[in-house]
């Protein structure tokens, strides 16, 4: 069975936006089954690090395998379900390109550009970085419904999340992106995982506060 392990507990901020949610997605979207376990998120001791270098989440366990890293987690997952990951050869290289995009040409973008503009929220210097490059993704996402293999993949999941965290959303009007983002999250898949990721956190809440 394969194991999704994420924090016991996160703060209210980044619920609904923590990571294991986008191995969640997958997994659902595959109908592949899975349970989810937890690391502390306040004492990251050596067993974690020793299985996400960074002591972050997530990572996952699957029948004696650990990988970290969300990306590459979509791409083992990938390997189990077509449902994922197109096989013809060159589905698979353009959902292994938007993948990549997702997170090195996007996230690369949009993380820097939402810390910075937490410091200087009024004359952030990536402004011009994160516009330019999602102009550059608002033509692509105009001309099609998912970005890789005419159906939805992997590159999808990661890409929504990217795009759907509500500062990047919130920085300017793309049409086509606003439009594929509420497509993504309208399926059952995410709307199930991400219940499941609020659930997970709010059962956390209910034992912390639980007299020891
Ligand atoms: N590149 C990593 C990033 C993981 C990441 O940023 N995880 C966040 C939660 S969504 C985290 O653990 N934050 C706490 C920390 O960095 O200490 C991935 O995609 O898995």
């Amino acid at each position: 069975m394969t194991i999704v392990w994420t924090y016991d507990w996160v703060p209210e901020g980044p619920r609904g936006y923590v990571r294991d949610i986008r191995l969640r997605w997958a997994l659902e979207e595959a109908s592949l089954p899975y349970t989810v376990r937890s690391v502390p998120f306040e004492e990251r001791g050596p067993e974690h690090v020793a299985r996400q270098p960074f002591a972050q989440a997530p990572f996952l366990e699957d029948g004696g395998i650990t990988v970290s890293e969300s990306g590459a987690c979509l791409l083992h997952l990938g390997k189990k379900s077509e449902v994922l990951m197109p096989r013809d050869p060159q589905g698979e290289a353009d959902t292994l390109q938007w993948v990549i995009a997702a997170l090195n040409s996007i996230e690369m973008v949009t993380v820097p550009w939402w810390l910075v503009g937490m410091s200087r929220p009024d004359e952030n210097p990536l402004e011009g970085w994160m516009r330019q490059r999602l102009e550059q993704l608002e033509a692509v996402i105009a001309e099609r419904e998912w970005l890789a293999a005419s159906r939805f993949t992997i590159a999808d999941i990661l890409m929504a999340d990217v795009l759907r965290v509500p500062k990047v959303r919130g920085f300017a009007d793309f049409p086509a992106i606003h439009d594929y983002v509420d497509r993504a999250c309208a399926r059952p898949a995410f709307r199930k995982a991400h219940a499941d990721q609020i659930a997970h956190f709010a059962a956390s809440d209910r034992q912390r506060e639980e007299p020891q």
